[in-house]
């Protein structure tokens, strides 16, 4: 980000833009991209209407369990037009059991992505968080499956909208078996998607920004802007390791991860 961080916005067009973002993911109905109506959108006003989003929904009762990274593999940010990775936050109603049903008609155009969550023992707070930092500060990691719903139509966005809207952040599936880091190599660990019993997607950990660790460095990193921590117990989801692949009515799902098991789910 070579802009400035600050805001172009009003304090009452961020609350209005992250009222409309929200109404869209929870009513299920596609938006016009924010930078079409608000060109001088800044990346502090996308990040403060993802925050404003945030509180909306603890003031309504829901619990923020954990943060994802977006947009971590270089061939994403290419295929998705966009320069850098982006983050957002995980609500409770996002979360789905392994091997449970994710309602289809509750989403717009969901996708699914193979990822990894890091879970913290210790606090990590920026700047200049590094892989190290990471290993050390982690308690284990485990399978995660990601479903991504862009609010936008078309699944089509620039960086900032893509940040206003929670980095399309909409359910998540993990379970599997947790693994204490050395007992794994992340850059190598590898990864099979399967829709309905085929093969549609492999991938290997360094997909994500070369290490996975490298993507917990820069969430922490990333929200020290804002004076944000990532506390100990934080459940981080580091990203795709596979490409977002679309799903539809009735898909079943299974994720193969080496040496952590196998995480499953089904649209209904
Ligand atoms: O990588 C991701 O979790 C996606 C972040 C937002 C971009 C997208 O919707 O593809
Ligand atoms: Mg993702």
């Amino acid at each position: 980000m070579t802009e400035a961080y600050e805001n172009k916005l009003t304090q009452a067009q961020i609350e209005e833009l992250a009222a409309h973002c929200e109404k869209a993911e929870l009513e299920a109905y596609e938006i016009t991209k924010i930078t079409d109506d608000y060109p001088q959108m800044t990346y502090k006003d996308a990040f403060d209407i993802q925050w404003e989003t945030r509180r909306r929904k603890e003031e309504r009762g829901h619990k923020i369990v954990g943060m994802k990274m977006g947009l971590t593999s270089w061939a994403k940010m290419a295929q998705m037009g966009v320069e850098q990775p982006c983050y957002g936050f995980l609500a409770d109603y996002f979360s789905v059991p392994e091997g449970g049903e994710i309602k289809h008609d509750e989403l717009i155009h969901p996708k699914i992505e193979a990822e990894l969550a890091f879970v913290l023992k210790d606090e990590l707070k920026g700047p200049g968080v590094h892989i190290g930092d990471v290993l050390r500060a982690t308690d284990f990691v485990m399978p995660a499956v990601e479903v991504i719903d862009s609010r936008y139509k078309d699944f089509k966005f620039d960086l900032k909208s893509v940040i206003a809207d929670n980095s399309s952040s909409s359910r998540f599936v993990t379970g599997g078996r947790m693994a204490d880091i050395a007992d794994l190599d992340l850059k190598t660990i590898g990864v099979v998607m399967e829709i309905n019993g085929e093969v549609v997607q492999t991938g290997a950990g360094a997909a994500v920004l070369g290490h996975p660790a490298a993507s917990v460095a820069m969430l922490a990193n990333m929200m020290a802007d804002r004076g944000e921590s990532l506390p100990a117990g934080s459940f981080i989801m580091i990203g795709a390791i596979t490409a977002a692949v679309q799903v539809e009515k009735g898909d079943a799902f299974t994720v193969r991860y080496q040496g952590l098991g196998t995480l499953s789910g089904k649209f209904v």
